[in-house]
């Protein structure tokens, strides 16, 4: 049988960037489900006029920006309701490449979940300046850390799900906004016993647009991923107590 596939792209003001990404992610052979907030630069336009033309592009128009975890939680649900296989997690950017896509599909042959990773032997990180790679693997290093994860770049975005993990992740009651959605979904497939499996992406800065970046995204995600320690910690701790 066939693997359905689909790659999620949350966009907010990627009015640059939409018809190059749409266009090489079909290349690929899958199909796409673009997720817009609203964007006030008429992304969410022009992605319906791209869909117009190809019955493999999707749209789903939001309310307003929300943050990437609610974007792709309604991605994950559109998904699972048009009976998809696979789903593939790609920033509208230009940062994680279509082309390395078979590679994260293929290494899903064996794996519940594939995080595209900066961090392991093979990956790269083109055109980010030394603070921006320390900030992302320290958080890296952080998070893995605290929560036992088995993985390098932990708040990576370029990740593959078969469609049976994220029935069993319970994604819908993730709360995170930002990049710490990321973080939390990998806690819970780990936590559940899931196979993650990194495999090495080549990472490039955004060219065009704006990035959303933003100091609340980091806080959020510091702040979680620390009370998410201390629980499991003192989880730990606990049923070490009630074993002796
Ligand atoms: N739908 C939706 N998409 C968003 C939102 N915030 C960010 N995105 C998209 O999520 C992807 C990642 O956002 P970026 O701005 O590139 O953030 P980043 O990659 O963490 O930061 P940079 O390294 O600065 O690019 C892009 O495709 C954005 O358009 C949001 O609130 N809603
Ligand atoms: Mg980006």
């Amino acid at each position: 049988m066939d693997t359905k596939t689909v790659v999620l792209m949350p966009t907010y003001n990627e009015i640059e960037n939409i018809d190059r990404m749409v266009s090489q992610v079909r290349t690929q052979g899958v199909s796409i489900l673009i997720i817009d907030d609203h964007s006030p630069d008429g992304t969410g336009e022009r992605a319906d006029a791209l869909a117009a033309g190809d019955l493999e592009v999707h749209v789903l128009h939001r309310r307003g920006k929300q943050g990437l975890g609610p974007a792709y939680i309604a991605g994950f649900e559109w998904a699972l309701g048009a009976g998809f296989d696979a789903c593939v997690e790609m920033d509208a950017d230009g940062s994680h490449r279509p082309d390395e896509l078979p590679r994260l599909l293929t290494a899903l042959q064996d794996a519940d979940v594939v995080q595209g990773s900066r961090w392991v032997s093979g990956g790269k990180v083109v055109d980010w300046p030394w603070y921006r790679k320390a900030i992302s693997r320290g958080g890296s290093w952080y998070s893995r850390t605290l929560l036992g994860l088995p993985v390098r770049d932990v708040t990576g975005g370029y990740r593959a799900y078969r469609r049976s993990a994220l029935e069993r992740i319970g994604f819908a009651s993730v709360s995170s906004a930002g990049y710490c959605f990321q973080i939390d979904m990998l806690r819970r497939a780990h936590d559940a016993g899931m196979r993650i499996v990194e495999v090495p992406i080549t990472f490039a800065d955004r060219a065009l647009g704006a990035s959303k970046m933003s100091g609340r995204i980091v806080v959020e995600a510091m702040w979680r991923t620390t009370v998410w320690g201390l629980q499991r910690w003192t989880g730990r701790a606990a049923s070490a107590r009630t074993a002796e």
